[in-house]
């Protein structure tokens, strides 16, 4: 059915005009005033405005870690996502040792596609860098996984990559046009500063924090961008949540090093305050929430131009899960929500004037479309596929685990206050959220090819 947004005023990341919007087989077929279509629906979003949908380009669902698994399975994780505005969600598949690129994704898209409520792409943990697997690069990329993450932490877990790898990563990525990411903390230092907690009984989760303070994950960011300095391969930083790492990748993007950064709605509202805490436990994910210092670095870090997207890292456990470590945070599987909050928090951010709408875009929709080469994705553009929100500026919003659509049975954000909220979301035409409800369908979701970089 052809369908015509009508009256409503479309935001990209750097212009925003009265226009109506035309959508035919899922795409955006036209953009103009008075659009008139015989046997077209209409749907008036006169004082709203018109916005992409996000692009959530760092979760974890159904994600098997530190133990247990992840509350959101692929569709309670989707259905989250179109309920907040995201229309494009890539999940993290880990490579199984001795399997390669396509063979761990594969069984991970079986599971997701039946499931998936919107469109999905998947990122590659890295985990067994062997010759066979960097040869892989070039044709995974093809096959439209061109993004790679390597964990410079998590030794016991299995997941970190060395020095070497990362470096071997670097290279072969950039003779094939893919993407390096990392999530940057020194695994040494952290697991010292917990073996000096343990023996001093120090275990509530302020010691989670304590244990992985700004600089832990600064000194391996900026070991991170000396190794892509070396190579002169581009660089993604993940969940950047310190302002020392902020400071170097400036450093390095001023000297014209291609240093992408990545942060997330906890790190930018948050402080390291919430895990004194009685529920602290809840907000235990790494790298840990950092210090105001911190958090207002990063803040002049997207002003600036220095950080690139803003993604969540959803990874939610439930309360029994992360009751385990309740008097020993080692115990606490680590990971918070945001899937559904991520674009109505940073665009009641610019509703309370602290950026524009048209930067939240760029953070949200159009850099990680880019960043991540989804060519359909990230734009309200003739010939992009059918994702848009309508955004009410004028609607007051308390976020409660009774309206969020996850399956998680508490939330961090519980009580945060929004100026606007989302009223509609679209997935390739089809409405999937409206008016706080979800009505959209699992399976309805497409895997999406990610184009190599050129
Ligand atoms: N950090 C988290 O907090 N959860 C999932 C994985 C990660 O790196
Ligand atoms: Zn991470
Ligand atoms: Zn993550």
């Amino acid at each position: 059915m052809d369908l015509v947004i009508k009256g409503g005023t479309i935001i990209t990341s750097h212009s925003r005009y009265k226009a109506d919007v035309y959508i035919k087989d899922e795409v955006i077929e036209a953009i103009g005033t008075d659009i008139s279509v015989p046997g077209a629906e209409y749907v008036d979003a006169t004082g709203k405005f018109v916005l992409p949908g996000a692009i959530d380009a760092h979760t974890h669902l159904e994600f098997p870690f530190n133990g247990t698994t992840s509350a959101d399975d692929y569709l309670a994780g989707t259905r989250a996502a179109a309920c907040g505005g995201v229309t494009t969600v890539f999940d993290f598949v880990v490579q199984r040792k001795g399997l390669g690129i396509r063979e761990s994704v594969a069984p991970r898209d079986a599971l997701c596609a039946p499931k998936a409520c919107v469109d999905y792409s998947f990122h590659v943990a890295l985990t067994d860098l062997t010759p066979e697997v960097l040869d892989e690069f070039a044709d995974a990329a093809a096959a439209g996984l061109p993004s790679y993450k390597l964990f410079m932490v998590y030794k016991k877990d299995g997941l970190m990559m060395n020095d070497a790898a990362i470096y071997k990563a670097l290279l072969r990525s950039k003779e094939t046009g893919t993407l390096v990411a990392v999530h940057a903390e020194n695994p040494d230092l952290i697991d010292a500063n917990i073996d000096r907690f343990k023996a001093e009984g120090k275990l509530s989760a302020w010691y989670h924090y304590l244990s992985r303070p700004e600089d832990v994950e600064a000194e391996a960011d900026i070991r991170a961008i000396h190794l892509a300095k070396m190579t002169g391969a581009p660089l993604y930083i993940v969940h950047l949540a310190n302002a020392r790492g902020m400071q170097a990748v400036r450093d390095a993007v001023n000297e014209g090093y291609q240093i992408y950064a990545e942060t997330c709605p906890q790190y930018l509202n948050f402080t390291c305050d919430v895990y004194k805490r009685e529920d602290g436990r809840n907000f235990v994910c790494s790298p840990p929430i950092k210090n105001q210092e911190s958090q207002d670095a990063l803040w002049r870090g997207i002003k600036d131009g220095y950080i690139q997207t803003v993604a969540t890292d959803h990874c939610p456990f439930n309360q029994d899960q992360k009751d385990w470590g309740k008097d020993d945070f080692t115990k606490i599987p680590n990971g918070c929500m945001g899937i559904e909050n991520l674009y109505p928090y940073m665009l009641s951010e610019a509703n309370k004037g602290r950026i524009s709408f048209e930067k939240v875009i760029e953070l949200c929709a159009e850099n990680p479309a880019q960043i991540f080469g989804c060519t359909t994705k990230g734009a309200i553009e003739p010939g992009k596929d059918a994702d848009i929100v309508l955004y009410d500026p004028t609607m007051d919003f308390e976020v409660t685990v009774g309206n969020m659509h996850s399956d998680c049975d508490y939330t961090i954000w519980e009580g945060t206050k929004l100026n606007g909220y989302i009223t509609d979301t679209y997935s390739r035409g089809r409405l999937v959220f409206k008016d706080g409800q979800f009505v959209g369908e699992p399976g309805w979701g497409h895997f999406i090819k990610c184009a190599p970089r050129s």
